[in-house]
């Protein structure tokens, strides 16, 4: 090699140690991105911020149940999305009254989907809605257009408000 070129050498490893000391973080943070988190915020006293792994040291709740659009039995298992917000500590059973009557939730997707669902039909003083927050489908972690989080709504008609890659739950006190 012509003894100029090789002379270059010294003068470029600053440069390009540099240029890849920048890079770094962008081609690896991909590799070791965070896991996915469910983040419970707003009028709460104890915002949550859960991983799967988190859920699944919950007590686990599992529903089998017939999704109407793929017309099809599924098995999913989660934690009670009553639980998650138990732990964050919204009113609940005798405390969920008078003003509180008026809290609700929004359920906030990855893809901007949001539903709302009010504290009185998540509450099992009120009403078995049973809706989860699922982690696994017939004993698989869910599909990434899935989840990894999704909520289940067991007893309603169209499966409008199982929220897909469910991201945020936003407890509103209007
Ligand atoms: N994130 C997200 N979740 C969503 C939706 C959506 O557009 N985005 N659509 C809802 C509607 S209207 C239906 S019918 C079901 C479809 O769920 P499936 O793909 O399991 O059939 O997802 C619900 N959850
Ligand atoms: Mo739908």
């Amino acid at each position: 090699m012509n003894r100029n070129i090789r002379a270059l050498f010294p003068m470029l490893l600053g440069p390009v140690l540099a240029l890849l000391l920048l890079l770094a973080p962008k081609t690896f943070g991909q590799a070791i991105a965070t896991p996915p988190e469910l983040r419970i915020s707003g009028a709460v006293s104890t915002p949550l911020v859960l991983t799967l792994a988190d859920l699944k040291k919950m007590p686990r709740k599992t529903l089998s149940v017939v999704n109407p659009h793929a017309n099809k039995s599924e098995t999913y298992e989660g934690v009670l999305l009553e639980e998650i917000l138990r732990r964050a500590g919204v009113p609940q059973g005798e405390k969920l009254r008078g003003s509180s009557m008026a809290i609700y939730v929004i359920a906030e997707a990855e893809d901007g989907y949001r539903v709302v669902f009010s504290l009185a039909e998540l509450d099992s003083g009120i009403m078995e809605s049973e809706v989860i927050v699922a982690d696994t489908m017939d004993g698989s972690p869910l599909a990434a257009k899935q989840g990894p989080f999704r909520l289940v709504a067991p007893h309603e008609k169209r499966p409008a408000r199982w929220v897909r890659m469910l991201k945020t739950i936003t407890v509103v006190a209007p």
